[in-house]
């Protein structure tokens, strides 16, 4: 038996707040998992650190998938993004531990690799259509093979997916949550343009990606998906709130532009009829805000059965170990379909030194033993918490709107 002999909860701010769980072993093995909840970080401190660690202590570190019905059938309160945060992070350092005892990387555990590398695609933004093609240009000259598009809106001061600086976009910057404006008339209006823009300027190879975040009704979202088809999307992200998984039927009805959906889904219950009706082609649930690889792999087979394929969230907010462990997860699962990847900086990269590397449009979680991640806890104690927000959204008449 390898015995849990302490995990602690480490809050660091290397320019964005990060969430990490490490779990040592009685034979000094560690591991290392993400618990980040964009905005709402420290409630899932508290829940690791008051409620799951004094549980996990003197348990048989090899015993992951015991430890993880422990933790989810044991609390009673099942689900939820806090409660799936927070066993996520002890599912990944568990895996992570495994893998350094196995001497393997921890795709191998899964079953090995499916493909050689993981298609990843970069995010394009600007305040103007050109300045959009411009930024995708860059992506494409680096490699990239698939490229999320997101563009200002004329009229509106500031929109979703639109960064201050180009190549990276962070959008919890606030102390207390800016307020934007949405209008989806105004919206509709650019999307199809900065597409035609982009086929244009990019040719028929580039996959073109683009994130609605959850702006639209069904009925909308049938009308862009339909305007999109001669560009031929990879994917419409998030066109509409998700509670309701009947209102994808009507946006199937309308238009053969794939659809991508479930960032925010924290279990397979929250995709059940999604996957099962085929009312979605991606599956973007991931590991920290779903629970874990245990739980994920459950996603993602119950998607293979039904022809949806994985399109794993990869948002800055989600720190290396998520990467990471999302890397592992997308070599080995047979479904796989893109990943998405926003570049963490130089800073956060440096305090979770990892063994995953990009090439031409593609990463590889690398070979190392585990995850092939690490917290330099020295330097993470040199940047402690900073409270951020996301955004809110308002419609111009002042009505509370989606973000
Ligand atoms: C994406 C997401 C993010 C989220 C962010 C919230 O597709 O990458 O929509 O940009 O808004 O992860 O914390
Ligand atoms: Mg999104």
């Amino acid at each position: 038996m390898l015995k849990i002999t302490s995990a602690r909860v480490i809050v660091t701010c290397p320019g964005r707040n990060f969430v990490t769980l490490k779990i040592e072993t009685s034979d000094g093995v560690t591991g290392v998992g993400d618990a980040t909840l964009n905005g709402r970080e420290l409630a899932v401190a508290s829940y690791l650190a008051d409620h799951v660690v004094p549980t996990l202590i003197g348990r048989d570190a090899h015993r992951i998938e015991d430890i993880w019905q422990y933790l989810y059938r044991g609390a009673y309160w099942r689900r939820g993004p806090v409660t799936m945060s927070a066993i996520a992070a002890v599912d990944m350092a568990l895996w992570d531990i495994k893998g350094k005892v196995a001497g393997l990387p921890v795709y191998q555990l899964l079953g090995g690799a499916s493909r050689d590398n993981v298609m990843v695609y970069g995010h394009a933004n600007g305040v103007t259509v050109d300045d959009t093609i411009d930024a995708a240009l860059e992506y494409r000259d680096q490699g990239y093979k698939a490229i999320r598009l997101q563009s200002g809106v004329p009229g509106l001061a500031s929109t979703y997916g639109v960064s201050k600086d180009k190549m990276f976009y962070e959008p919890a910057d606030a102390d207390l949550p800016t307020e934007n404006l949405w209008s989806t008339e105004r919206y509709l209006r650019v999307v199809p343009e900065l597409f035609a823009a982009a086929r244009e300027a990019l040719g028929p190879d580039i996959h073109l990606l683009h994130d609605v975040h959850h702006r639209l009704t069904p009925i909308e979202a049938g009308r862009l998906g339909k305007d999109l088809e001669p560009y031929r999307p990879f994917w419409m992200e998030d066109a509409v709130p998700a509670e309701n998984q009947e209102n994808f039927r009507l946006i199937r009805q309308h238009t053969t532009t794939p659809l991508a959906v479930g960032e925010i889904f924290n279990s397979v219950w929250d995709a059940k009829q999604l996957i099962q009706e085929q009312l979605i082609d991606y599956i973007r649930a991931t590991i920290v805000h779903a629970g874990g690889i245990t739980h994920v792999r459950r996603i993602a087979s119950f998607a293979d059965m039904h022809n949806v394929r994985t399109g794993f969230h990869g948002a800055t907010d989600l720190s290396p170990v998520t990467m990471a462990a999302a890397l592992h997860f997308d070599l080995s699962v047979p479904n796989f379909g893109i990943q998405e990847y926003m570049r963490h900086t130089s800073e956060t990269d440096a305090v979770f030194p990892h063994a995953y590397t990009f090439d031409r449009g593609a990463l590889h979680p690398g070979e190392a033993p585990g995850l092939g991640v690490d917290i330099d806890e020295e330097l993470a104690a040199r940047y402690p918490y900073k409270r951020a927000y996301l955004p809110v959204n308002r419609l111009e008449d002042g009505s509370m709107y989606n973000w």
